[in-house]
């Protein structure tokens, strides 16, 4: 059987177009190690906006050197560039539709990167997140916008940096 995860617009930790059609949510696969090495639990997460300063992502996690990869779909409501922005600490890279847009696989501190893409609309695109945290911190966000206001929507949300 296939199964399905659909990502809506309002999952991701932002404001942008709304589509309430489905349910949003994500795999989140959890590893102990900063490069997937030993798998410990898998959960749905609606959206990716997590900061656990020193506490343990999961039950059986360590407080550092951990990894996550989400994985759904991403359906665009509308046709256009696409802005992905992300705060972390440590690493983190992100495919839509297998194409690498963020690719910041390092140590950082509230690192800040962003990557665009353009997307067709009613379509939906692979979405592959990879993080991990090395030591104390860590802390992931991952917002995504149209860069021009869709018409359905009363206002534009994508004021964020
Ligand atoms: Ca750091
Ligand atoms: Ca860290």
């Amino acid at each position: 059987m296939r199964i399905a995860l659909f990502i809506l617009a309002t999952a991701m930790f932002l404001t942008a177009p709304i589509l309430t059609a489905q349910q949003p949510s994500l795999l989140g696969e959890y590893y102990n190690g900063t490069n997937f090495q030993t798998k410990v639990t898998s959960r749905m997460d609606r959206e990716i906006n997590f900061n656990w300063e020193n506490r343990r992502p999961a039950a059986g996690m360590d407080v550092s050197y951990f990894s996550i990869r989400w994985t759904g779909k991403l359906l665009a409501p509308a046709s256009g560039k696409y802005t992905f922005s992300a705060r972390v600490d440590d690493g983190i890279r992100v495919w839509v539709g297998g194409q690498k847009v963020i690719d910041a696989w390092a140590l950082h501190d509230e690192g800040r990167f962003s990557g665009t893409i353009d997307l067709k609309a009613n379509q939906y695109y692979d979405l592959k997140v990879e993080y991990f945290n090395d030591m104390f911190e860590g802390e992931i966000q991952l917002r995504w916008a149209g860069t021009t206001p869709p018409r359905n929507s009363q206002k534009n949300n994508a004021n964020w940096n």
